[in-house]
C-alpha cells in the first residue's frame, strides 16, 4: 500500500506525477494484476494513471460497486445495483464529453467520438429511466407492506458497514440474518417483530451499511432500501468501539442521514464490540464518549454483555415518543375533535364545510390506545410518489 500526502490531488494523476511512476515501477516488479485508489478518480485521471501504469485503475467507487454486485441477492438490490453502474458509468461519460469537446473545439465540430458518446449516453439514460420506474413500484409496494404495520413503531439499525447492525439485530430479534467480517456483507432491509417486555410490539429493521466517499447518486441508487430509515420512529446508531476512525465514520452516518432528511429522529447510539477492546481502554473509551454522547450504550452484540440496555432505551423512547398524522374529521364527532384539541399538538387546522382537517402531533400511548377512532380517521397522504428519486 503506498500513501501521499498532497494539499490537493493532481489534475492529471490523482497523486503526483514522480509518484505515479513509482507506482508504475512497483506494479510491473510485482506484478500487480490492477491497482485500486481508495479515493474517487475522474475519467482523464483514471486513464492517465493506466497509460503510465499499463495496468487497470480501479477507483474507491468502482471496487464498492463490485462488492455490491457480489452481495447483490433480491431483484430489488439487483436492480439497485445495475442503477449504480450506470450512474457511476454515466458520470464517467461526462466527463469524458467534457474532455473531447475541449480537444475537438466544441460547437461545430463534431467527431465520430462524441457521436458514439451521446449514443451511448442516451443508451444509458433509457435503461436508468427504466431501472428507476421499476424500482418505484419495488417502493409502492413497500409502501404497502409498511402501511399494513403503521400501527407499530419502527426502530431502524443504522451505522457504518461491518459495525455489527445485523448481529445486534439478531440477538435482539432471535433471529439468523447473515452476519459476516466483511463490507456490505447486507444490502437490502429485513424487518423483524419484537415484543418488549412491557408487551409493546414493535418492528426493527437492518438495511445497508454506510461508508465514506461514496458519491452521492450512489446512495440515491438505494432510494428503496434506505426508505425503511426514512419512515422510521427511531435509529438505532450502531458503531463499532473497537475501530480506530470510529469519529470520522460515526460522522459519516451523520452526514448520509442528513442526505436522505433522516438526521432528525430520535436516535439511540450504541457503542457495539467492546469485547474487541482491553478492559482499561474500554473504560477509558467509555468515560470519553460519554461526556459527548452522555445517553449512549455500551455493548458487545457478541457476548451479550449490556444488551438489556438497548431494549430499555427502546422502551423509554417508545413512551415519550410522538406521531405525526393528517385527519378528516367529520364536524359531528365534536367529542373526538374535542379530544385532539386536549390531548394533541395541533400543527395544522382547515375548516371544510362539514369537517375539519388537522395536522397533529400525538403522543404515541395516546394514538394507540385509540387506534381505532385515529385510524377511521386518518388520511393517508402518498407520500412516496411524490417523493420519487429526490435524492438526485
Ligand atoms: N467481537 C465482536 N464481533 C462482533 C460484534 N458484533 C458483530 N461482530 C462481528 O463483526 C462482523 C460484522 O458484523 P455484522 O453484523 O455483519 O455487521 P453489519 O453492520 O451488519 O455489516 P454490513 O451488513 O456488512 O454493513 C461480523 O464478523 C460479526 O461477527 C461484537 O460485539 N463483538
Ligand atoms: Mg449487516
Amino acid at each position: 500500500m503506498e500513501t501521499q500526502i498532497r494539499p490537493k490531488p493532481h489534475p492529471a494523476y490523482f497523486i503526483g506525477s514522480g509518484k505515479a511512476k513509482e507506482i508504475a515501477k512497483l506494479a510491473q516488479r510485482e506484478d500487480a494484476n490492477i491497482i485500486i485508489f481508495d479515493d474517487n478518480l475522474t475519467p482523464s485521471q483514471d486513464r492517465n494513471l493506466s497509460k503510465i501504469t499499463k495496468k487497470r485503475i480501479i477507483d474507491r467507487s468502482q471496487l464498492i460497486l463490485d462488492i455490491f454486485a457480489q452481495h447483490a441477492q433480491t431483484r430489488q438490490s439487483k436492480l439497485q445495483v445495475e442503477l449504480a453502474q450506470l450512474q457511476y458509468n454515466l458520470s464517467r461519460l461526462k466527463g469524458q464529453w467534457t474532455h473531447l469537446s475541449r480537444i475537438e473545439g466544441g460547437i461545430g465540430f463534431r467527431g465520430p467520438g462524441e457521436k458514439q458518446l451521446e449514443i451511448d449516453r442516451r443508451r444509458i439514460n433509457d435503461r436508468i429511466t427504466h431501472l428507476k420506474s421499476k424500482l418505484v413500484g419495488i417502493e409502492q409496494i413497500n409502501e404497502t407492506k409498511r402501511k399494513g404495520r403503521k400501527e407499530l413503531f419502527s426502530a431502524s439499525l443504522v451505522g457504518y458497514t461491518n459495525a455489527g447492525k445485523s448481529t445486534v439485530l439478531n440477538r435482539l430479534t432471535s433471529s439468523h440474518l447473515y452476519t459476516a467480517d466483511q463490507l456490505f456483507a447486507t444490502l437490502e432491509t429485513t424487518t423483524r417483530a419484537k415484543t418488549l417486555e412491557t408487551k409493546e410490539r414493535i418492528v426493527i429493521s437492518d438495511t445497508i451499511g454506510f461508508i465514506r466517499k461514496i458519491p452521492p447518486y450512489l446512495i440515491a441508487s438505494f432510494h428503496a432500501t434506505l426508505q425503511e430509515v426514512v419512515y422510521s420512529d427511531l435509529l438505532l446508531h450502531v458503531v463499532d468501539i473497537s475501530h480506530p476512525k470510529l469519529y470520522e465514520y460515526m460522522d459519516t452516518v451523520i452526514q448520509t442521514l442528513k442526505g436522505i432528511h433522516a438526521n432528525h429522529k430520535d436516535m439511540i447510539l450504541i457503542f457495539n464490540k467492546i469485547d474487541l477492546l482491553p478492559r482499561n481502554q474500554y473504560l477509558f473509551m467509555k468515560k470519553k464518549l460519554r461526556i459527548d454522547y452522555p445517553d449512549s450504550l455500551f455493548v458487545s452484540a457478541r457476548t451479550g454483555e449490556y444488551f438489556d440496555e438497548i431494549e430499555q432505551a427502546i422502551s423509554k423512547v417508545l413512551a415519550n415518543s410522538k406521531k405525526c398524522i393528517t385527519l378528516k374529521v367529520p364536524n359531528n364527532e365534536q367529542k373526538f375533535i374535542s379530544y385532539l384539541f386536549d390531548n394533541a399538538e395541533i400543527l395544522e387546522k382547515r375548516y371544510n364545510n362539514d369537517s375539519v382537517r388537522l395536522r397533529v402531533k400525538i403522543p404515541l400511548e395516546k394514538y394507540t390506545k385509540n387506534f381505532s377512532l385515529f385510524r377511521r380517521f386518518e388520511i393517508r397522504t402518498k407520500r412516496m410518489a411524490k417523493r420519487k428519486f429526490e435524492l438526485q
